[in-house]
């Protein structure tokens, strides 16, 4: 064979050699690509930069209904208050008056309240005594006097099958009414029931416009007035066309702000006189409160359930809030049950309160 006959092999094979090469690389790529194989290959970096994270909407749900939102995974901010007192606690050998400092300044911050703290540490105090207990059993002890302040009053919605319901939402403004009802409103109308929303914030011009879409989004119907109509009338009607309808539950929206705080107890007495002219309806005066203002928002439930009778506490915003503990507060303070709680902005984002996973998640 000649010297450019084995050349020539030579190239041909180098040739076989590199195409064979390229092609098993470009299959491996496409393995990866569409997550087959198993390979343990590096993810190639992506060609697009990644998803921007939407806001959150009520516009776009999940098309698989996703997990049920767990408070204790909202409650990121007061638990990690919480959290580091609670591992140190008996660190330096049984629980001593540190100790029971860290653990008083951790419920002030979470705006528990000075009153409410003292009762509580107080209580936990005699019976660790009492009882000789260590550092393990205080940290029971606390999680028991807690549950027993959150636990007490019912926290049902008032709400009767076959009669007409009525649950009217009053709080200042920006605390969240209005989203709590569409959330509420979601639920309800899934859940088969006839759902009527009465928009009886009149005093601001985008109140109605606001209900009026998300009424439509959840699909329940809307009664409203001209803007500064007589929120009175809007109540009214909505409920004539409730009881025509035969519909299941009327939710009321109010304004959280009128010229005077005078004008606005005494609309909202008013309103509430209207409700109770429906024979047979059951109600229940809603009181939201946003749980990022703490103790401010203490001062504001009086005034409210002193006007109107409120019935129970929508505790609105613990996502994001290190004041969670103004659940223990508004409790053993207002003697009101907290009945929902608003953890985040979409529509699936309002739980009912559940005592024992509050307290378990203050102590996880
Ligand atoms: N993070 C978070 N935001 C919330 C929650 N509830 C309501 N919001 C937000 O709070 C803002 C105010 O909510 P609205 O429902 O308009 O409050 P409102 O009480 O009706 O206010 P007015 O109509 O002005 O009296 C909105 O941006 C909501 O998305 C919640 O539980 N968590
Ligand atoms: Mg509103």
């Amino acid at each position: 064979m000649s010297v450019a006959a084995i050349v020539a092999i030579l190239v041909v094979l180098a040739v076989v050699v590199a195409a064979a090469v390229v092609v098993r690389k470009r299959r491996l790529r496409g393995a990866v690509g569409k997550g087959a194989g198993g390979l343990p290959l590096q993810t190639p970096p992506p060609q697009t930069p990644p998803p921007q994270t939407l806001p959150p909407t009520f516009d776009a749900p999940s098309p698989a209904p996703a997990a049920e939102p767990r408070l204790r995974d909202r409650l990121g901010k007061t638990r990690a208050a919480f959290a580091s007192v609670v591992a140190g606690f008996g660190s330096r050998g049984g629980a001593d008056s540190e100790d029971w400092e860290d653990l008083e300044e951790a419920l002030i911050l979470a705006d528990v309240g000075v009153a409410t703290t003292s009762k509580i540490l107080d209580g936990v105090k005699a019976k660790a005594t009492n009882e000789r207990a260590d550092a393990e059993r205080v940290l029971e002890l606390l999680k028991n006097e807690i549950l027993s302040i959150v636990a007490t009053g019912d926290r049902d919605l008032a709400y009767e099958q076959g009669a007409l319901n009525v649950w009217m939402f009053v709080g200042v403004n920006g605390v969240g009414k209005t989203t709590t009802i569409a959330k509420l409103a979601a639920r309800e109308v899934k859940s088969g029931r006839n759902v009527v929303m009465a928009a009886a914030d009149t005093f601001r011009a985008a109140a109605a416009e606001q209900l009026a879409h998300w009424a439509e989004l959840v699909g329940a119907d809307l009664v409203r007035g001209q803007d500064g109509a007589d929120p009175g009338s809007v109540v009214f009607d909505a409920m004539n066309a409730a009881v025509h309808r035969g519909a299941d539950l009327v939710l009321v929206d109010t304004a959280g702000r009128l010229h005077t705080k005078v004008n606005l107890m005494e609309e909202l007495k008013k309103l509430r006189r209207i409700v109770d002219r429906t024979p047979g309806a059951q109600k229940e005066v809603l009181l939201v409160l946003d749980a990022s203002t703490g103790q401010n928002g203490l001062a504001q439930a009086r005034q409210f359930a002193d006007a109107v009778e409120v019935t129970g506490v929508v505790l609105t915003k613990l996502d994001g809030t290190a004041k969670g503990g103004i659940v223990l507060a508004i409790q053993a303070e207002l003697g009101l049950p907290v009945k929902l709680v608003g953890i985040g902005e979409t529509a699936d984002d309002l739980v009912a309160f559940d005592p024992a996973e509050f307290v378990d998640a203050l102590f996880a």
